[in-house]
């Protein structure tokens, strides 16, 4: 069956949209420097809003950089206390019938007065507040204050209130250093740590604070889809009417010549009016396409209220058109159900990661930071991201980036790896948060599912947390009453156009046949699975699940010197040192790394400890990136197949995209922005057309992977290199092969021994290969990709190659190296200039390569060149 296909076929199914925002209302920021303190006056300040309290100790001087060395420890104490934001402010607003107080996000729990009366509480960082003030405000000097308490005790209480039953987990692992109970508040879960991120509970307005004042009515509008035989927008009005109003709603989009105008009659009080415009047939729609499927196009639309010939209030916003279906269907000679998503009618495979909070102070993600990293993903060749559960629904600006760059959005509601209680009040916040976020969020064509959870339907069926068996219909009841009676069922209401998943990973429609918990969640049969094993070797791809989809799998590795030098000092630098531990929030982390570097690779032995310790932290991203890489190409060559009954993958989104802090983690981005080994090499294995090359059995196979539309003709090319020289030694090339749009087909099988065998005196120690596609014409199609024949510790005739900087044309922004041997895993690094090259990380085969680099901020040519380095495989060892 197909999740979410509510369209009759050869029918056109209409989604669309673009807005929220506020009209006719006058507004009044109240954004800027307040006055802040701590719970006896003995801290005291100015903070901005929207802001935090950690960022405004710093901005004080109370507090050093947090990121910095120890002190996510240090800095504890803010979190236990209790902080009051205060402002004064006059206004004139009074004047207007109706006045409303609109706090756009509250972190988290608070009270909020008025002129020294309570208006009422927040409990919930994910969802804004509004209260009716007009009678309470004066003309001069009010005074608004909102008092936070302490998250972490806050949770603590509620947690000693829940006495029923535990709802696990109690508190992280001690090696995260973090706060007990996060799973009782709402408010980003990994604020109290995770396993790639520090315990800064945070405190603070991070949205911002507003007056609307108006007379006759207040609204939003919001665009909705609408299914049909053909295209048509819904538009949602959501007016606040002092009384009940007559006026006519015209609604237009020129460029389609469609238009429409409503008699609609506003009922006192808040409403939700909704008006259909019905695309004119005879034009033709543009749709919007994520990248590499085709452009991001849209409309304007323009929403107009009228009465008595007069413009109460004019609004215009982007439109788009696309339709999104979740593929849940019985495939052939496969048990199980397919997975996949299927946008504007045609299945798109999902090359991309997991993003994660951009940094544990929300207030300092800038719009900068969050281009980017967005432009990271791009180029990247990335199509989709998943917004991780654990962390928060994003700033608006990320969606239009996403839906202006034609990056798909897998949308999680913000609950991971834990149980959550039921209460009244709770589900009730929840209730909010959900619409809320779905009626924010739903104009975006960006976000094509809207997913529960991150791992908690895992969580209840592999048992992470040993709840005795006795128990567990306590824990199911409750996973059903909050993700499917509640925000399942809301979010269908609120938008129906798009699919819902329960949880990630999940069985999807199985999951629901089996009562919403599957025996296996992780069952490659079904939806989506993750998948992470640290000490299988990572290049035996015969290890990783041939799953329909991996929507999060990876390996950790450490950034780059650079990074960590801006929150350590000579003391820290060394593997195993305590800062160096007290980094590393995954058990064990710095030693699986290690060990799974060490079954392919030696191990930097450097008697210069600082060497040594450079060395090392790109030993882990050279681990890194191969792992990824491997499971990733295994993952886009599953894609057509069904081998032993599993297959037809159809996503692969590594684990993480960015990095909250400068640490070690899963991540292919640095904090700060710099792209780790594994980022360069996501820009080759997303490419839109790849080579993938691996043995099965002694067997070598090669597979033309395409995501284009069109079918090509290949062919594969094969050079084997030896390591000792740079010339190859012999070359082959298999037939043309057809490979249809959207497929993943074999273009060469041979076996390595007799390939060798035919090219003279190579060996599997002595020889690697190198392959490529290339057209009917000769022309080179996708990337170049390589197989090594045997680990590169074992590698005969490796040796240190010298790399010499022939040409520092930085002016041009290029640097051509040439060496003198083989060198794998060259690292062009230039400290902490923000920037990137065009390709890093790479193999060198031949004498010369040239490499652009594009600064982020203006540089000198001079400042690029004493500042850069050149790092390959055998100059660790
Ligand atoms: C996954 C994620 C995160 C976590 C990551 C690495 O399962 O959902 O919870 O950070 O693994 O352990």
């Amino acid at each position: 069956m197909a999740l979410n296909s509510r369209t009759p076929a050869g029918f056109v199914l209409c989604l669309c949209l673009g807005l929220f925002c506020a009209f006719s209302a006058h507004s009044v920021s109240l954004d800027g420097k307040w006055s802040l303190r701590n719970s006896d006056g003995s801290v005291a300040g100015s903070g901005s809003v929207p802001g935090c309290v950690h960022s405004a100790l710093q901005q004080l001087g109370y507090i050093q950089d947090p990121y910095f060395r120890f002190n996510d420890v240090a800095y504890r104490w803010i979190a236990f206390d209790n902080w009051t934001y205060t402002t004064t402010f006059n206004t004139s607003e009074q004047s207007k019938q109706k006045v409303v107080l609109v706090l756009d996000g509250v972190d988290t729990v608070a009270s909020v007065q008025l002129n020294g009366f309570t208006l009422g509480g927040t409990d919930n960082m994910f969802r804004s507040y509004a209260f009716s003030v007009r009678p309470l405000l004066k003309e001069a000097e009010n005074v608004l204050s909102i008092s936070l308490a302490s998250p972490v005790l806050y949770a603590s209480q509620r947690r000693k209130a829940h006495s029923a039953y535990p709802v696990p987990p109690e508190c992280p692992p001690d090696v995260q250093n973090g706060q007990c109970h996060v799973n009782f508040i709402r408010k980003e879960q990994s604020s109290f740590s995770w396993d790639w991120g520090p315990s800064f509970p945070t405190l603070g307005l991070w949205r911002g604070v507003h007056l609307e004042a108006f007379d006759v009515l207040h609204g939003t509008t919001n665009l909705d889809e609408q299914s049909a035989s053909r295209w048509s927008v819904q538009v949602e009005l959501m007016v606040d009417a002092v009384q009940t109003s007559d006026g006519l709603v015209s609604v237009s989009i020129p460029e389609l010549f469609s238009d429409q105008t409503y008699q609609s009659r506003f009922l006192q009080g808040r409403t939700k009016n909704t008006f259909i415009l019905h695309i004119n047939t005879s034009t033709e729609v543009d749709l919007w396409w994520p990248r590499g499927h085709g452009d991001q196009n849209s409309y304007r639309l323009r929403v107009r209220g009228l009465r008595d010939g007069s413009v109460l209030f004019s609004q215009e916003s982007k439109v788009y058109f696309r339709t999104v279906e979740l593929v849940q269907e019985p495939v052939p000679g496969s048990p199980g159900l397919s997975f996949f998503f299927r946008i504007n009618s045609k299945p798109v495979f999902l090359k991309g990661s997991n993003w994660i909070p951009a940094h544990a102070f929300q207030d300092q993600v800038t719009p900068d930071i969050l281009l980017n990293l967005l432009h990271s993903a791009a180029d990247a060749n990335m199509n989709a991201l998943r917004v991780w559960g654990g962390g928060v629904y994003e700033q608006d600006q990320f969606y239009d980036l996403c839906d202006h760059m034609g990056i798909m959005v897998w949308q999680d509601f913000m609950f991971a790896c834990a149980m959550y209680p039921t209460e009244a009040d709770f589900i009730q916040t929840v209730r909010s948060e959900v619409i809320q976020q779905v009626q924010r969020l739903k104009s975006h064509p960006s976000i094509i599912i809207w997913s529960g959870n991150n791992e908690n339907e895992a969580a209840l069926a592999t048992n992470w947390f040993d709840i005795p068996e006795s128990h567990r219909a306590t824990y199911v009841k409750d996973y059903v009453t909050l993700y499917v009676e509640n925000i399942r069922a809301l979010v269908q209401q609120e938008d129906p156009s798009r699919p819902f998943l329960v949880s990630s990973p999940t069985n999807g429609a199985e999951s629901e046949r089996e009562g919403w918990v599957a025996s296996n969640p992780y069952d490659p049969h079904f939806g989506d699975t993750h998948f992470y094993s640290y000490e299988d070797d990572c290049w035996d791809w015969s290890t990783f699940p041939r799953t329909r989809f991996a929507s999060e799998f990876g390996f950790q590795s450490w950034p780059s010197f650079s990074t960590l030098k801006t929150v350590s000092v000579d003391d820290d630098w060394s593997y195993d040192s305590n800062f160096s531990s007290h980094r590393q929030h995954h058990e064990h982390g710095n030693q699986q790394m290690l060990r799974q570097a060490a079954l392919h690779f030696h191990l930097p032995n450097s008697t210069d400890a600082l060497k040594r310790f450079t060395h090392t932290l790109y030993m882990t991203q050279v681990m890194q990136a191969q792992c990824v890489k491997a499971q990733t190409e295994f993952y886009r060559r599953s894609q057509t197949e069904i081998i032993d009954g599993k297959g037809r993958t159809m996503g692969a989104l590594y684990w993480q995209l960015n990095d909250i802090w400068p640490a070690p983690s899963w991540s292919s981005i640095e904090f700060g922005g710099k792209w780790k080994m594994l980022h360069y090499f996501a820009q080759d294995f997303f490419a839109a057309v790849l080579p993938v090359g691996f043995e099965d059995d002694g067997t070598l196979l090669i597979y033309a992977v395409s995501d284009l539309s069109p079918d090509l003709t290949l062919r594969a090319v094969v050079s084997v290199h030896s390591w000792s020289g740079l010339d190859p030694v012999c070359t082959l090339r298999s037939d043309l092969v057809l490979v249809p749009g959207g497929s993943a087909v074999v273009v060469l099988k041979q076996e390595v021994a007799a390939l060798l065998a035919g090219c003279g005196r190579c060996t599997r120690l002595s020889c690697l290969l190198t392959f490529h596609l290339e057209d009917g014409t000769g022309v080179q199609r996708g990337p170049s990709n390589y197989h090594f024949l045997c680990s590169p510790k074992d590698a005969e005739g490796l040796r240190k190659a010298n790399i010499t900087v022939r040409d520092r044309r930085f002016k041009v922004r290029a640097v051509t190296l040439r060496s003198d041997a083989v060198a794998p895993f060259v690292w062009l690094d230039v400290g902490n200039i923000a920037g990137r090259f065009s390709s890093n990380g790479f193999l060198m085969v031949s004498a010369d390569r040239t490499v652009g680099f594009t600064p982020w901020r203006p540089t000198s040519v001079s400042q690029l060149s004493t500042s850069l380095s050149v790092t390959s495989l055998r100059d660790v060892y």
